[in-house]
């Protein structure tokens, strides 16, 4: 190797978008004729060839059923399985792997938290809180194990800009609050919360701190050590892997106390008619085969962000979101949802005068534009804001400003189209 390679940025840093768009086949498409814009990242994200290809292959020359036989694949799968726990545990820094609990998307792991902590721990009298800016996996698990335990569910309010209102926040995370649990960045509004600073304080009421990473993790270095947060959840196909698996990270002594939350074969130790002992973590939570060509697509999706470097991620990020801000705010009648780019991630929520968000979204399809109309399973904010939908537009690390500019001029059309 020559002196002068050695002096470059490392190799990731310099690729360029264009180049990391050859890694998407699906990007190649055309849409009704026209190149697939494709701004519907936070729904999910697209697939790079690495992650098709590292599913493919486990199909093609490991596939068996894992923790189970002593035979060669069986082995090779298991071993694939475990190496795609680790890998997740070291991006987001576990200090153990057995932390890493394997589920199908954030919706489940949520769960896994409201069932099995909650239902363990929670008694009338008790609180849960929660904020009006969470995702419904976010907030009916919550009702629901309220309605079972007897404990009241309260919501932290919001801002006229969209962010929490940190001035109620004392009034509510009290000694009665057992549990609070927020996202790291908002769906809808696209705030991005102080996360090391709220879990200190529910941790400062001895409350447990929940954390919905569902948006933070696939964009912005995640650390849990560093956050301390008690729980983590988020899925894998917002963040280049596969469908089908998602995570919950938990703190070690919570999850050895807790009770099971699904049964069956793989999370016991042993099975007697008159009653079953618990396997050890991670297993305890990963009843029945799980996701395993699932689990080294999110390892190869995770080797693929890790070679970008998440700094790189949250910079090209900022930038189309500071560039899409502006853009947007040129088209008359257009409202943004949220607080300004510095504070938040790359997504813009928007209303088009009184064009339905379908309408819009509609309109923009017919240009290959990709963009999700609705309420985004977050009813609630869209309530605050006296709304029942918007039209979302949001980027990932494959998105460039030529495609922001794609979507304007869809908007100057719809614009036309109903004469606004
Ligand atoms: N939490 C947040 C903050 C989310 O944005 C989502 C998905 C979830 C939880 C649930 O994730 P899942 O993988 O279990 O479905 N959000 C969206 C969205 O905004 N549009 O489609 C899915």
């Amino acid at each position: 190797m020559s002196v002068m390679t050695a002096t470059l940025p490392p190799a990731a840093a310099v690729r360029s978008v264009a180049d990391i768009r050859r890694d998407f086949p699906i990007l190649a498409r055309e849409v009704h004729g026209r190149p697939l814009t494709y701004l519907d990242n936070t729904a999910s994200s697209q697939k790079p060839i690495q992650v098709i290809e590292a599913m493919n292959r486990y199909y093609r020359e490991m596939h068996a059923n894992v923790h189970r036989g002593v035979h060669f694949l069986s082995e090779t799968a298991t071993a694939a399985y475990e190496n795609a726990r680790l890998r997740v545990a070291r991006f987001i820094n576990a200090p153990h792997p057995k932390q890493i609990i394997f589920t199908r998307n954030t919706t489940e792991s949520l769960n896994l938290v409201a069932y099995s902590w909650g239902r363990a721990h929670l008694k009338p009298g008790d609180e849960v809180l929660i904020t009006e800016m969470e995702h419904h996996s976010n907030i009916v698990p919550w009702q629901l194990v309220c309605e079972m335990t007897g404990a009241t569910l309260r919501y932290v309010p919001i801002t006229a800009t969209g962010e929490l209102d940190f001035e109620a926040l004392p009034r509510l995370l009290t000694e009665r609050t057992k549990v609070f649990a927020f996202t790291a960045m908002s769906n809808v509004l696209g705030t991005i919360n102080p996360v090391a600073e709220l879990v200190a304080q529910a941790h400062a009421v001895g409350a447990i701190a929940v954390v919905d990473g569902a948006q933070s993790v696939p964009h912005l270095a995640t650390d849990v050590q560093a956050l301390d947060v008690d729980f983590l959840a988020f899925s894998s196909h917002k963040m280049l892997g596969p469908t089908g698996i998602g995570v919950l990270y938990g703190r070690r002594s919570l999850l050895e106390a807790m009770p099971p939350f699904l049964g069956g074969g793989d999370m016991i130790r042993e099975v007697k008619m008159s009653g079953s002992r618990w396997n050890e973590l991670p297993y305890k939570f990963e009843a029945g085969t799980p996701a395993i060509a699932e689990a080294i697509g999110l390892a190869a999706a995770i080797e693929y962000l890790e070679g970008l470097g998440m700094d790189w991620v949250g910079a090209h990020e900022r930038e189309l979101t500071t560039y899409a801000w502006n853009r947007l705010h040129e088209v008359e009648g257009l409202r943004i949802l949220g607080p300004e780019p510095a504070r938040r991630g790359g997504l813009l929520a928007f209303v088009l005068g009184d064009i339905h968000p379908h309408d819009v979204a509609a309109i923009l399809d017919q240009d290959g534009i990709a963009v999700r109309a609705g309420h985004h399973c977050a009813q609630p904010i869209h309530d605050h804001f006296g709304l029942v939908a918007t039209t979302r537009a949001s980027f990932y690390i494959y998105n460039t400003p030529e495609e922001i500019d794609r979507l304007v001029l869809g908007l100057y059309k719809a614009k036309a189209l109903f004469d606004l």
